[in-house]
């Protein structure tokens, strides 16, 4: 902690050095700290080398200047303890060794000095460690903020908000056993003494074709399997549930319904105290508990085929548990499930389904009761965390959204996800890459352009008007009837055959061919290539069975289909459902503009689709290797290296520091540039360590800035100790 001494300081800017130098002399062994003092020309092997040696003696952070890279160790390590989070605490960012604690602190703090927002973006593929990292920023700000009774109430809500929307939102995946199925973004609100006082959770598109179907080694959401094998006795015979969840259709297709590092008996305590915590009534954990049985009620409805062809209900058991859980009544959920209503004039007409519809129709409507039960979910915990007090406050934002993904069979939800990561992408690139370069060149700061990929290109032919992937299957789900998978690909083929990222089987050269369904489209993404197939479409609609939900008793159903819904949508439903993709394609990254990346490197293979689980303490060169690549870290660190790690206004600059020189204090009369000019010569700053750019300052170490702040601290104290001591005898 800095406590104001001269001497102190000094032992500090000693302790920075010597940390570097202990660094560099113990390189050989654990590898450098920070890319950035690697030799000039670094190679992308030597970057190789370093991680490896820093993963095999278990220090899985490392620096690029300020960005944070860390590779999952995939064992738990003694680095996350309070005894560790006290040590990181308001101490400077590169006096210690890099850590996430580090890095949370390092934003708390400027946070607070320069009393605004900031945003911690976390990126990298699925099982890369993103969720695990912001669990840990927020468990260093629930021990490292101040804490009051209130406070303290707040903080185990923001905490116990997690294991609620992970039992709702998660999911084992082929790469991950508690893979994030939605986007997430997190608000922490901070009063002026820099106690959180609040919380407010996003989230975007929520996987909800899990709800119905799993790839072989996959499971449903773990609140499913959670309420099965831990619901109380008395619980389950009110929801009409056997204890066994091999009997349940909607959890048994991935064959996987147990998982040896789940344990969903002791999970299910943890969701249950805290949807307590979090203030959630008997009433509304009885309802919601209640949609999630019927959820898996629905999954077993089965259907025949009547005399005429046309699909009629045989399981009257499931049907009368999805009638008292939904509090509609029988008669008039059937009739919604095998039939469609169609608009005439004067009359409604009801035409029956066949059974393949009414399959589709029941498992449109789990999704869509699961789906929006998320959303409300989201919103209650919401109202949970929201800060009731109206004084300004300061935010900390994690965006923690579901890594890049390439299975065997891609669809929409996978199209979505990939593109959120390239939108992702783009952000990333645009605050590090793109902005740091121009603000370079507007400057007038002498600069060497360091090239890179930039992703635009692919978000262009995903997102753009007219001929955008989204735009062409918006237009084709506006046919309905008409439009087919085959279709929607002829107008692909011609709106976008030409775009060097986008190929089909006919496009295609002869090796892509081979690899290459005649049905599938494949994209080139910044992080590697991936197949789709294309029927994406979703192009039935069941108003009928969705206005039936209005009839419910259950008050989340009935507040999660309310009667201002339009009856049916003129839009087409796969893009702009708000079930759908229209939370995810109305892109996070505008939301937020981060200061803090966190990169987390992963150790699968994209673009196998056999999944390779590599033991823990193996670390795979190839597949480390494309990701740094993909990532853009050597670009990253070579743009850092040249550049400056901080750079601030002349004005601002100077208001701060000015009482460090008798030339600007008290009161300066020239320009703030002369000013500054005036001020750092007094501090005796050596002409490689700044620049001088037309409006800011731009220092090339953090060190030199950390020294003039501890010398400023110095004074502060000093002043303040003398405007005591002459205040004294008042
Ligand atoms: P993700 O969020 O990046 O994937 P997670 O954060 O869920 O990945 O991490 C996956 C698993 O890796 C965790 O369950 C842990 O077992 C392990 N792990 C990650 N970080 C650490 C760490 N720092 N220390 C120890 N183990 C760790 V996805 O949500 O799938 O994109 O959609
Ligand atoms: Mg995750």
């Amino acid at each position: 902690m800095t406590d104001g001494s001269l001497e102190n300081t000094k032992e500090r800017c000693n302790q920075i050095l010597r940390n570097m130098e202990a660094s560099l002399t113990a390189r050989d062994r654990v590898g450098i700290q920070d890319f950035v003092l690697l030799d000039p020309h670094t190679s992308e092997s030597a970057f190789l080398d370093n991680l490896r040696k820093r993963f095999h003696e278990n220090l899985i952070y490392t620096y690029i200047g300020t960005l944070l890279v860390s590779v999952n160790p995939y064992k738990e390590l003694d680095i996350y303890s309070k005894k560790q989070m006290d040590t990181y605490m308001g101490v400077n960012f590169f006096e210690l060794p890099p850590h996430i604690y580090a890095l949370a602190d390092n934003v708390f703090r400027t946070m607070q000095s320069e009393f605004n927002n900031h945003f911690i973006l976390i990126s990298g593929e699925s099982g890369a460690g993103k969720t695990e990292a912001s669990k840990k920023i927020l468990q260093f700000y629930a021990v490292s903020c101040p804490s009051t009774k209130l406070l303290n109430n707040v903080r185990d809500r923001l905490l116990l908000s997690n294991p609620v929307l992970e039992a709702f939102g998660n999911a084992k995946t082929l790469k991950n056993d508690n893979s994030s199925r939605f986007g997430k973004y997190m608000d922490i609100q901070f009063d002026h003494q820099g106690g959180a006082v609040g919380g407010h959770i996003l989230s975007y598109l929520l996987e909800k074709s899990r709800v119905v179907h799993q790839n072989h080694g996959e499971r449903n959401f773990h609140i499913f399997y959670q309420l099965v094998e831990g619901g109380e006795e008395d619980l389950l015979r009110w929801l009409g549930l056997e204890r066994n969840c091999k009997n349940y259709r909607y959890l048994v297709q991935g064959d996987c319904a147990k998982v040896s590092s789940i344990n969903d008996k002791s999970d299910w305590k943890t969701v249950r105290k805290a949807l307590s915590v979090i203030e959630f009534s008997e009433s509304d954990t009885e309802h919601l508990f209640g949609i999630i049985a019927s959820v898996l009620h629905l999954g077993n409805i089965k259907f025949d085929v009547d005399a005429r062809g046309y699909a009629t209900l045989n399981n009257n058991q499931e049907m009368h548990w999805v009638s008292k859980l939904l509090g509609i009544p029988n008669q008039v959920l059937q009739q919604g499930l095998t039939h469609r209503k169609i608009e005439a004039k004067t009359e409604e007409v009801f035409s029956p389904f066949s059974v393949d519809h009414a399959v589709y129709a029941r498992d449109a409507l789990a999704k869509a009761i699961y789906g929006r039960t998320f959303n409300w979910l989201v919103n209650k915990i919401n109202e949970s965390l929201a800060n009731k007090d109206s004084s300004r406050k300061t935010v900390i934002g994690l965006l923690d959204i579901y890594g890049f993904e390439v299975f065997s069979v891609n669809s929409f939800e996978q199209f979505c996800i990939n593109y959120c990561n390239e939108k992702l992408q783009q952000l990333f690139i645009e605050l590090t890459l793109k902005s740091e370069q121009e603000e370079y060149e507007m400057e007038g700061i002498e600069w060497e352009p360091v090239p890179y990929f930039n992703n635009k290109i692919i978000c262009d032919l995903v997102e753009e008007k007219f001929r955008g992937i989204i735009s062409l299957l918006d237009e084709e789900c506006l046919r309905p009837g008409e439009a087919t998978d085959i279709t929607f690909l002829e107008k692909m083929e011609e709106k976008i055959g030409g775009h060097p990222h986008f190929v089909t089987h006919k496009l295609g050269d002869q090796k892509t061919r081979k690899t290459l369904d005649r049905g599938d489209f494949r994209l080139l993404h910044y992080a590697g290539e991936v197949t789709y197939c294309s029927d994406l479409l979703d192009y039935y609609s069941f108003p009928v069975i969705f206005k039936v939900m209005r009839q419910s008793k259950n008050a989340i159903i009935k507040h999660c289909f309310p009667s201002t819904e339009p009856d049916s949508k003129r839009r087409p439903e796969t893009v702009s459902n708000p079930d759908d993709g229209a939370q995810c394609l109305s892109d996070p990254s505008s939301q937020v503009r981060p200061s803090h990346p966190v990169r987390c490197v992963f150790r699968f293979d994209l673009r196998s689709f056999d999944v390779v689980v590599l033991p823990a303490g193996h670390f795979n060169d190839v597949l480390v290797r494309h990701q740094v690549k993909y990532l853009g870290l050597m670009e990253h660190l070579r743009v850092r290296r040249a550049g400056f790690a901080y750079r601030r206004k002349y004005e601002i600059f100077l208001q701060r520091y000015k009482p460090l020189c008798p030339d600007t204090w008290p009161n300066w009369k020239g320009t703030a540039a002369e000013g500054v000019q005036l001020l750092i010569k007094h501090l005796g700053y050596k002409p490689d360590e700044y620049k001088m750019g037309r409006t800011k300052i731009f220092i090339r170490h953090p060190r030199t800035l950390f020294a003039t702040e501890d010398a400023f601290q110095v004074c502060k104290h000093k002043l303040a100790t003398r405007i005591q001591a002459k205040y004294k005898g008042f």
